[in-house]
């Protein structure tokens, strides 16, 4: 997949939601992105359902993957997804991996590595979570994870997990 122009990366965002109608928060937050100036809405997944990593007294997540060609910088564009976060009643409880109306997650940035204080591009933990692979696979098969290997390598090595396509 390449529909970008010259100028243009291909970004990859992993969105998820497991508080206050997440279908739904999934769906804004794809609008919103897609509306953000210097972010075009290059291809969506569908909408998986998985059990929460991290504390299990949380209901159950609602997980996608977004494919963005944008003219943001890689901190300017999680700067952006922070924003929309907490458009959408965010609350940074500093519980780690604790409920969420919405998070916005970096997962790739072209072919580019990143180790800041604020941003790991790939995202650290992309490679062992099924919620992030597979819907991956779905928009991008042939994808070649930066640092990592290819996609398909990653998802033979990461079992299900109880993820589910819904509908
Ligand atoms: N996100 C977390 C913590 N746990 N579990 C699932 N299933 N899906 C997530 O997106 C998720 C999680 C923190 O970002
Ligand atoms: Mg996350
Ligand atoms: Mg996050």
């Amino acid at each position: 997949m390449n529909f970008s122009a010259a100028g243009e990366v291909i970004a990859f965002i992993g969105l998820g939601s497991n508080l206050a109608d997440p279908v739904a928060q999934i769906g804004n937050a794809r609008a919103a992105c897609a509306a953000l100036t210097g972010v075009k809405e290059v291809a969506f997944s569908g909408l998986y359902r998985s059990p929460p990593m991290g504390p299990q007294d949380q209901p159950d997540y609602v997980n996608a993957v977004m494919a963005v060609a944008t003219e943001l910088g890689a901190t300017e564009l999680l700067r952006a997804l922070q924003g929309i976060e907490q458009d959408q009643g965010r609350v940074r409880t500093g519980e780690r991996w604790g409920a969420r109306t919405l998070d916005l997650d970096l997962l790739i940035y072209g072919d580019r590595k990143i180790d800041q204080a604020d941003l790991t591009v790939p995202h650290p933990g992309l490679a062992e979570r099924a919620f992030v692979l597979y819907p991956l696979y779905e928009i991008a098969p042939a994808l070649v994870v930066p640092g990592k290997g290819p996609l398909v390598d990653l998802i033979a090595h990461c079992p299900l997990d109880g993820l589910k396509r819904i509908e």
